[in-house]
């Protein structure tokens, strides 16, 4: 069965494949699985027939017969349980790569997130100023203890996983604040994720959506 995701009509990233979609879209491609998109307007995420998919009003989801799903750590997780070629098959590999993926979206996520909210929504406020600093002092120290652990390898644990997409997707966001690049090792490590051919594939797809919107 050919499982549908939900992704943006026109993503406020314009095409830079920042939108949750899109580690969605690259698991499908790491894994071989066609899928198709349902493009949706901010205000058709909130209607009710959107917010029975998803609580919060927010793409992606995952559909797939009966299943549906909310949150792209979980649509990554079932995709990644469901196909060969995301998670390893030693079952203490596996572990901890699902390991990895947590920590990408619950420890290094949120500093992220907090950075690139803080730039979009507070520049307006007095304290601004005075909070950016702490706010990627914050980020630094999170990136330096990944970089840390990552050293020299290739990916976080092993071979290639689901850990990894993730990781790497959720880094991918703080690549427009500069500081990604303060750390040479994780620019490489995200370089590495952007030069699989399932991500480019999953990448080409989203800017395709942005480029058919800037064309209609
Ligand atoms: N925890 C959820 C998950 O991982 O699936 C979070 C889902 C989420 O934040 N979805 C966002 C959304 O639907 C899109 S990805 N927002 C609309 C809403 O909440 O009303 C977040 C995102 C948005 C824009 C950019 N950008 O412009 O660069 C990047 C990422």
């Amino acid at each position: 069965m050919i499982p549908t995701i939900t992704a943006f009509k026109s993503s406020p990233d314009r095409g830079r494949g920042l939108a949750r979609d899109m580690r969605v879209r690259w698991a499908l491609e790491e894994v071989g699985q066609a899928y198709e998109v349902r493009l949706l307007s901010f205000s058709e995420m909130k209607e009710p027939a959107h917010l029975a998919l998803h609580p919060f009003g927010q793409i992606p989801t995952y559909e797939e017969g009966e299943l549906a799903l909310f949150e792209s750590g979980a649509i990554i997780f079932q995709i990644a349980e469901r196909h060969a070629g995301l998670l390893p098959k030693d079952e203490s590999a596996r572990a901890r790569a699902i390991t990895w993926m947590f920590a990408a979206i619950s420890t290094v996520e949120p500093p992220i997130l907090d950075l690139a909210n803080a730039k979009l929504l507070e520049r307006d406020k007095s304290w601004f100023e005075q909070r950016l600093p702490v706010v990627e002092e914050r980020l630094r120290s999170r990136l330096s203890e990944l970089s840390n652990r990552l050293g020299a390898a290739e990916w976080l644990d092993g071979a290639f996983s689901a850990g990894d997409l993730m990781m790497v997707t959720v880094l991918l966001r703080a690549k427009p604040s500069g500081i990604l690049e303060e750390y040479p090792n994780l620019a490489a490590y995200v370089g590495r994720g952007e030069a699989r051919p399932a991500y480019q594939r999953a990448f080409a797809a989203q800017l395709a959506v942005f480029m058919g919107q800037q064309a209609g």
